[in-house]
């Protein structure tokens, strides 16, 4: 009783919060001592604050994914949602900021490294509210050595904090594919070093390929966006963390490859301008 009350004073006076709820940064912070995983691992939270970064099946997978980012932190504000059970993934969209009630903190083998909210309306009694909508996370721009490349280079002292947010890996190329314990990441390599990426996660991936199209070697970037995504199988020696592409947005072309394809639209556009012009009476 004493408990409920408290909700709902605290609920007046930060409205579209839950009293008592953890934040993204709570949940995921974490350090050496630690063991880089969440100190809320195996129990059942309320997370509020997180802004809709990613939403969708993706190619392939069974289970709709969603991930949440909380503007308030530089660091340790990302983290990914598995929906067991339950209406979040058709309900929500980019930039919907929601509070989510009875999720479970999930760091077993099973989530590869990688911090999990679970969601599950019939185990765990897992619900949400959407709070507000339209909000836009920009990417944290960083440098590809921040988050290594090769198998076994995940070094979570410079990277954890990373984990689940929206990142920019800017001014890049890309180098090697077939990499990695699905033979699906690639090499995105700038002035500060090489990452690992993926598009497995690309809602804009056909399925039966491991790649988006705009994914070939040599091909350079302004900028690719991601989440950050951790993958740990000590069994197979993987551990490293990947950059997943959400959709084709997420592949900045450099500015002369835009002006280039400007100049190509302005000159369809006039021609076809031209044509209309030409066929009036
Ligand atoms: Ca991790």
């Amino acid at each position: 009783m004493t408990k409920c009350l408290m909700y709902v004073a605290t609920a007046i006076l930060v409205p579209g919060n839950i009293a008592g709820a953890l934040s993204i940064y709570d949940v995921q912070y974490s350090d050496a001592a630690g063991g880089w995983i969440s100190q809320h691992t195996d129990q059942i939270v309320d997370v509020t604050g997180g802004v809709v970064i990613y939403v969708g099946r993706p190619p392939g997978k069974f289970a709709t994914r969603v991930v949440i980012q909380d503007p308030s932190f530089a660091e340790w504000g990302g983290v990914e949602i598995k929906i067991f059970d339950g209406t979040l993934g058709d309900a929500v969209q980019l930039g919907d900021q929601v509070n989510l009630t009875n999720v479970y903190v999930d760091e077993s083998s099973a989530t590869r490294g990688t911090t999990y909210l679970l969601f599950d309306a019939t185990t765990y009694g897992s619900a949400f509210t959407i709070a507000s909508a339209g909000h836009v996370i920009p990417p944290t721009v960083i440098s590809p050595s921040v988050l290594g490349a090769g198998e076994q280079s995940a070094n979570p002292a410079q990277t954890e904090k990373y984990e689940g947010m929206l990142l920019t890996a800017q001014s890049v190329t890309i180098g090697s594919m077939g990499l990695g314990s699905h033979n699906d990441n690639y090499e995105l390599t700038g002035a500060g070093g090489t990452c690992w990426a993926t598009d497995y996660f690309n809602l804009d991936r056909d399925a039966t390929q491991l790649y988006h199209p705009f994914t070939e070697p040599g091909r350079p970037y302004w900028g690719v966006i991601g989440v950050l995504q951790q993958y740990t199988k000590i069994s197979d020696q993987y551990d490293y963390y990947q950059l997943m592409t959400r959709s084709s947005a997420d592949f900045v072309p450099e500015p002369g490859v835009v002006a280039f394809l400007l100049a190509g639209a302005t000159a369809v556009l006039g021609k076809r301008k031209h044509g209309v012009t030409a066929r009036r009476p």
